[in-house]
């Protein structure tokens, strides 16, 4: 039976415009979903839209519109984003959808029919910033400061903060219906303890593991004060708390309430098949309150919670105030998508925080993309079309240096599967690099052009082994960079249909006598005058 895999990004918020964060995450799912599918797996893969809460109402109510307006236009930003980016995801969630409120009905009907829910009254300090609450003891008093016109500062006397987010906090008190949370502090400790890979990486798995360990506290998981959410099944003065609204998002795709369907297969019971990627900020929902969320309401868990780390520009947090929020189509625009795609996955080892510039972007497009991978294909492939009529030459024996090579690439997958299973797409990266840089030095030293002359069949077989690896290559560069790995397997005349990673190997190599298309440049220098930009 074909093994199954689900991958989701967090839904995001439609306060805002997408940034270069939102594309990090989506890449990284898509790169997943393409390298599964490629694998042989069934895959589904899952983005889309959060759109209830007090922010998104807060945000619409600026603007002067319907938080429904509002959410319509960002959210079809957001899709837009999903597309510009070449993302294969399955499906588009939006938590106003009718199929996402009867999910989540159905889901609190849960909690509550198996004694997990209670009415009480919440006092305590909230951000809508981040839509969380806070303990006292997690805040802090800060001297506000304003913006007088020209440059000056003034200071608005103290304002209460969130301490891990800078996020203003205010007072809430209102009736609200509980979660026992502190009910369930032992059972997720002794998950986790069962479960070391539940959580990557290692770092946020013992910073949740601590948290929990403190103890817990109920949490208030309904909102009085507004109304821009899911209705309480049976109590329509309260909505649902946006965050219970927002995780249900993930089994809403998969036909929550019904069981029966794509449920069965991507929320199994035994053997879970679900990897959600996230950024790091929101470990606290995804890793305490979910996995409580679902035990309680008698539900299968995701099989592991990955939170990767944040990007800043230059340096600096990107902020809206500081002007310096790097949007993502500016950036594909300027360097192309899959170069922004292989950039964000190679440079920042994912997990670790990341600084970009775009010096660097220029640096890996230059020196690995168009220096090391695109012209190791275009220098035999130009050769190939020039000196022999565009016919791929049939190989002779093998030497050593040629089956060094060729086994180099044979035992590719194996590298990548493991890095990918740890989600550590630079380490696949880099396995694929080690073989690119041998196979540039395997040119040097075979230096096929000056056999034409002197040995031909010698020359033939150089060609082609050189051919079979940028087959192979190309082939595992499919989930970085769909558009430029397609034109290179174009290019070697490899059907479309023997594009997976079970065409892999021996059993499906290139045939000597096929004739190959004109060779086109994939990877552009940054800044070729040809290709008219400067940098
Ligand atoms: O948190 N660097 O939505 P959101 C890297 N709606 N990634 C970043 C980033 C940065 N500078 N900034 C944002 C929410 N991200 C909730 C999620 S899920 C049930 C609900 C990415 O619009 C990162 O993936 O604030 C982060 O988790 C996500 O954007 C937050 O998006």
């Amino acid at each position: 039976m074909t093994k199954a895999f689900y991958i989701t990004t967090p839904i995001y918020y439609v306060n805002g415009d997408p940034h270069i964060g939102h594309a990090y995450t989506t890449i990284a799912c898509d790169v997943l979903a393409r390298f599964k599918r490629l694998d042989g797996y069934r895959v589904k893969f899952l983005t889309g839209t959060d759109e209830h809460g007090q922010k998104v109402a807060k945000a619409a109510a600026e603007e002067g519109i319907t938080p429904i307006a509002l959410c319509d236009r960002n959210s079809g930003r957001f899709r837009a984003l999903a597309k510009g980016l070449n993302a294969s995801n399955d499906d588009f969630v939006r938590t106003t959808e009718e199929r996402h409120v009867t999910s989540c009905q159905a889901f609190w009907q849960r909690l509550e029919a198996n004694g997990h829910i209670y009415l009480d009254k919440y006092a305590g300090w909230y951000a809508v910033r981040d839509e969380a609450f806070y303990d006292e003891s997690e805040t802090r008093l800060q001297q506000s400061s304003q913006f007088i016109g020209q440059g000056g500062l003034i200071s608005g006397g103290p304002v209460r903060v969130a301490d891990s987010t800078g996020a203003p906090v205010e007072w809430v008190e209102e009736e609200s219906y509980f979660f026992p949370l502190s009910k369930w502090q032992q059972p997720l400790l002794d998950f986790y303890d069962a479960n070391p890979d539940f959580i990557a990486p290692k770092s946020r798995f013992n910073e949740i593991y601590s948290f929990v360990k403190g103890g817990l506290k109920d949490l208030s998981i309904s909102r009085t004060t507004f109304s821009w959410g899911v209705p309480v099944p049976g109590n329509p003065k309260h909505v649902m708390y946006v965050w219970i609204d927002a995780l249900i998002n993930y089994i809403t795709s998969l036909g929550f309430p019904d069981e029966s369907g794509e449920f069965k297969d991507f929320w199994p019971k035994n053997d879970p098949v679900t990897l959600h990627i996230i950024g790091k900020e929101i470990i606290r929902f995804h890793c305490v309150y979910w996995p409580a969320f679902l035990m309680a309401a008698g539900l299968p868990l995701p099989r592991r919670i990955f939170a990767h780390g944040w990007w800043t520009n230059s340096g600096e947090k990107m902020s809206k105030s500081l002007g310096n929020v790097v949007d993502p189509h500016d950036l594909v625009a300027k360097y192309g998508l899959d170069q922004v795609r292989y950039f964000l996955m190679r440079e920042v080892p994912f997990g670790n925080d990341g600084d970009f510039s775009e010096l660097a972007v220029v640096g890996r497009i230059n020196g690995d993309l168009a220096n090391a991978f695109g012209n190791l294909a275009q220098r035999f492939l130009s050769f190939v079309a020039k000196n022999l009529e565009g016919i791929l030459p049939a190989p002779g024996a093998f030497t050593d240096a040629d089956q060094d090579l060729l086994r180099a690439s044979h035992g590719l997958l194996a590298q990548c599967r493991e890095a990918m299973e740890r989600q550590a797409f630079h380490d696949a990266i880099e396995s694929v690099w080690v073989v690119v840089r041998a196979a540039n030095l395997y040119v040097d030293t075979q230096a096929p052009w000056s056999l034409r002359k002197t040995d031909p069949a010698r020359m033939n077989t150089v060609l082609y082994v050189l051919a079979e690896t940028v087959r192979h290559l190309a082939i595992l560069m499919q989930p970085f960079v769909p558009s430029s790995a397609a034109k290179m397997l174009d290019q070697l005349a490899v059907p479309e249909t023997e594009r997976t990673f079970a065409h892999l190997g021996e059993a499906h190599a290139l045939k000597g006598g096929t004739l190959l298309p004109p060779p086109v440049g994939v990877f552009p220098r940054y800044g070729d005058p040809k290709i008219g930009k400067g940098t």
